[in-house]
């Protein structure tokens, strides 16, 4: 099987090259600078017609967005590496009911959340009621999984999965957006050990050298 990402640096692209990492793929990777706008070109376009990374082509067919990507990932690669359950288990219901949470229900109030203050959005977007009002309910989600992180070391159980990988590395972005994640211990337990790992900081150092 081949594999060829198209990514780039402090994007949504590092949460898969962190997978690729763990499950200990090589995979042919492309790092666009998205500020000369090389994802827009025809060639690129044909690939993925939204224009963005990450894209996973494999074995010639592109698959993208991140949280498909990454669930792809663990259905053909996780299962047997023990980082990613098997299909029919329990397990992989679990996987995919919190993988996807993080991606579309806790994305979408950061993506409001980036619009009503980010220093990078349109100010004319900027709203700091609703910005606030985005900030309590993220907050309260945080909560739901603080205590689903209070049964167990990990989302799964006792061991660090794909799922974990998933969702802490959107959280981890919240926290970049301004979301404090200090008030939920086991949130925080966690993250520091989804942070520790040693395929997260490689690819954290690699961005970060990149970036320099
Ligand atoms: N929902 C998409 C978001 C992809 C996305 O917006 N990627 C950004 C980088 S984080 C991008 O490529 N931006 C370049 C552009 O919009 O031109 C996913 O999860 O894959």
């Amino acid at each position: 099987m081949t594999l060829k990402l198209f990514a780039a640096p402090m994007s949504s692209a590092v949460p898969v090259q962190h997978a690729l990492a763990e499950l200990g793929l090589d995979a042919d990777i492309v790092q666009f600078d998205l500020a000369s706008g090389e994802q827009k070109s025809p060639a690129y376009l044909a690939i993925n017609p939204h224009g963005v990374v990450p894209t996973l082509v494999v074995d010639g067919t592109p698959l993208y967005e991140a949280l498909a990507i990454l669930q792809w990932l663990g259905d053909r690669h996780g299962v047997e590496r023990g980082l990613w359950p098997a299909s029919g288990t329990p397990q992989r219901l679990v996987a995919l009911s919190w993988s996807t949470w993080a991606y579309v229900s806790y994305g979408a109030l950061v993506s409001t959340l980036n619009f009503a203050q980010s220093p990078h959005a349109d100010p004319r977007l900027h709203h700091a009621p609703l910005a606030a009002d985005v900030l309590a309910r993220l907050d309260a989600a945080l909560g739901r999984l603080d205590a689903q992180l209070a049964k167990s070391p990990f989302l799964l159980g006792d061991d660090f999965s794909l799922a974990d990988l998933i969702v802490a590395s959107v959280v981890t972005y919240s926290t970049y957006c301004g979301v404090d994640a200090g008030g939920h211990a086991n949130v925080q337990r966690w993250l520091q050990a989804f942070q520790a790992r040693p395929a997260y900081r490689k690819v954290w150092m690699d961005e970060e050298v990149e970036a320099a």
